[in-house]
């Protein structure tokens, strides 16, 4: 059973017919022919759309101009259509520039965190054979290397100070570019979240699959042209690259630029803007800081939360601060935006709304079975299953695993647990799934396991994820060493040994915090390491 909760009921039908008729066939003299051209149809030359906090404006003309120049560099090298361009890049403003260009010239944008090592580059680069690699200035040396070795012919540099050769580059070409009509099915991007088996997938996300979704939140968020959106997200995942973005430049809006979360910087601007999107750790961060006042953000309209679950205590402690209601909202890479509490009415704690208009809901039983909802009563818990035209089109190279992530029907499975409330408000009670979600960033633990696993002095090893006062859940792992009986004679110096060599070879948020020596993992009765009693032993660790 789906849900047709009130909270959207107004805007739903006009919504979804706006929506079919954006995507309508690439025939069709109004179908969805590029997402850029969407992005930019309410865009004023003139207007400001990025302010950088060290003073740098840039307007819409200059958005449209430098992507011109970067997609004609682009076109110059020759690419098939559907080339993948992976940048590792800083945030800045050029950075956005370059993923308009990906759009324009019918490249797939592959965004990657500036925290990723040699060995997580290598896999991406063998994985998606870019075309093009843009990295940072810094980082060349080592990442040309891995670029070439994988088969792609042009790495250029691209700095966060306006350096790089893709600017020298693009320089000498036209301030105009006509933007390739791919239509609505040609792939936007590609973004890479670990997996199960360690391994990382890449979900394919279509020009409908965005510009659908940056329709539907435009409505249900009440962008406006006027907005400020304060960004302080990384650009390199759906949360500030889609959610934000998109959100901000569909309505023609403005965007204060910061090239990392900071609460001074964010209450600061508070005073003039109008829109905060964050991690909840912004929020812990925010109302720790002891700087939030009703006063100090009264220009304000919304301050939403999303990629990791929200305390209800934050969600407290936040309005007594300010007198707002954050937005609770759902989302993950495969399926961009999901539900979201409402704009007007209860934003409640503890719940993620209600589904967005388009995007169809359903919990499903161990059997893989429908779950009925009564209205008016708290439905039964049970996975929760998507479709619509946000779901993504599979994982790129991994037709197997698209087919296992789908159920029939073309639902995709969320890996979620779910339980609708009586009034219809979804509530996501836990994971299907072995995943830890720390400050926002997804971290598979097999990925973390297998790396240790291959340490010469690890026997075996468990990641598990504790709850902790500032990330919401830190990774950390349990080592039996080789041999086991030797976990009585380890100590913190053995700790600190091991982890300074896992930080060379993955990104630090997914470096664990502790690792915990013991000489066995415990075990049920099938052989199945019970994560649970370890999660209980550890529980105390992070608490502040
Ligand atoms: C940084 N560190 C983290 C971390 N971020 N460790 C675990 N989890 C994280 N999220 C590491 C740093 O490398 C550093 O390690 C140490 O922790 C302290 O860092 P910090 O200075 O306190 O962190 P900071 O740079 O301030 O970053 C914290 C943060 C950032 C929360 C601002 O992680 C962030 O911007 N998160 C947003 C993630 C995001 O955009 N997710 C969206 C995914 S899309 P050391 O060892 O060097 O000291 C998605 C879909 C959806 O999920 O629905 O949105």
């Amino acid at each position: 059973m789906t849900t047709s909760p009130q909270a959207f009921s107004d805007s739903r039908s006009t919504v979804s017919a706006e929506i079919k008729q954006l995507l309508q066939a690439r025939s069709s003299a109004q179908g969805l022919k590029n997402l850029y051209t969407e992005l930019m149809r309410k865009a004023n030359p003139q207007k400001i759309a990025i302010r950088t906090l060290q003073g740098l404006n840039y307007s819409y003309h200059d958005l449209a101009a430098a992507s011109a120049r970067m997609a004609h560099y682009i076109a110059s090298l020759g690419l098939k259509q559907g080339s993948r361009v992976a940048a590792r890049v800083e945030k800045s403003p050029e950075a956005l520039m370059l993923y308009l260009a990906c759009l324009r010239s019918g490249m797939v944008f592959l965004p990657l965190n500036t925290g990723y090592q040699s060995e997580e580059l290598r896999y991406f680069f063998n994985d998606a054979k870019p075309g093009l690699v843009v990295c940072d200035p810094s980082a060349l040396s080592w990442i040309k290397p891995l670029a070439e070795a994988s088969g792609c012919s042009y790495v250029e540099t691209l700095g966060s100070d306006i350096t790089g050769s893709l600017l020298d580059k693009s320089a000498p070409f036209a301030d105009d570019f006509s933007t390739i009509a791919c239509g609505p099915d040609a792939l936007a991007a590609i973004l890479y979240t670990s997996g199960t088996t360690g391994r990382s997938k890449g979900a394919m996300l279509t020009h409908a699959n965005l510009a659908s979704n940056a329709l539907v939140l435009h409505h249900a968020w009440r962008w406006q042209e006027d907005d400020v959106l304060i960004h302080a997200l990384p650009i390199f995942h759906v949360h500030g690259l889609f959610v934000a973005i998109h959100g901000a430049l569909w309505a023609g809006a403005q965007m204060v630029w910061m090239s990392k979360f900071d609460p001074a910087a964010v209450i600061k601007e508070a005073a003039t803007a109008t829109v905060l999107m964050g991690v909840p750790t912004f929020y812990v961060r925010l109302v720790e800081s002891g700087l939030l006042s009703a006063k100090g953000v009264k220009n304000m309209r919304l301050f939403i939360s999303g990629s990791a679950p929200l305390l209800a205590e934050t969600h407290q402690a936040f309005t007594k601060l300010t007198g707002h209601a954050i937005l609770e909202r759902y989302g993950m890479s495969e399926t961009v935006m999901l539900t979201s509490n409402p704009y007007d009415g209860d934003r409640r704690a503890g719940t993620v709304g209600f589904a967005l208009p388009s995007v169809e809901l359903r919990l499903v039983d161990d059997q893989g079975h429908s779950i009925s909802v009564t209205p008016g009563q708290e439905s039964a818990i049970g996975g929760v299953q998507v479709r619509g035209p946000n779901v993504f089109v599979g994982y790129w190279n991994m037709p197997e695993k698209t087919k296992e992530e789908f159920a029939p029907g073309g639902w995709f499975k969320t890996g979620d647990m779910g339980q609708f409330a009586a009034d219809g408000y979804l509530v996501l009670v836990g994971r299907s799934k072995d995943l830890i979600i720390s400050g926002g960033y997804n971290v598979y633990p097999k990925e973390i396991e297998l790396l240790l696993d291959d340490q010469p002095e690890v026997y075996e090893s468990a990641v598990i994820g504790l709850s902790h006062p500032d990330f919401g859940e830190a990774v950390a792992a349990v080592v039996v060493p080789d041999p086991p009986e030797s976990a009585v004679k380890m100590g913190s110096q053995d700790e600190a040994q091991l982890l300074s060599r896992l930080r060379s070879m993955i990104a630090s948020f997914k470096l664990p915090k502790r690792l915990f020596f013991l000489q066995e993992l415990p075990r049920n009765a099938m052989g199945k390491v019970q994560k649970n009693l370890l999660r209980e032993q550890f529980s105390s660790t992070f608490k502040s």
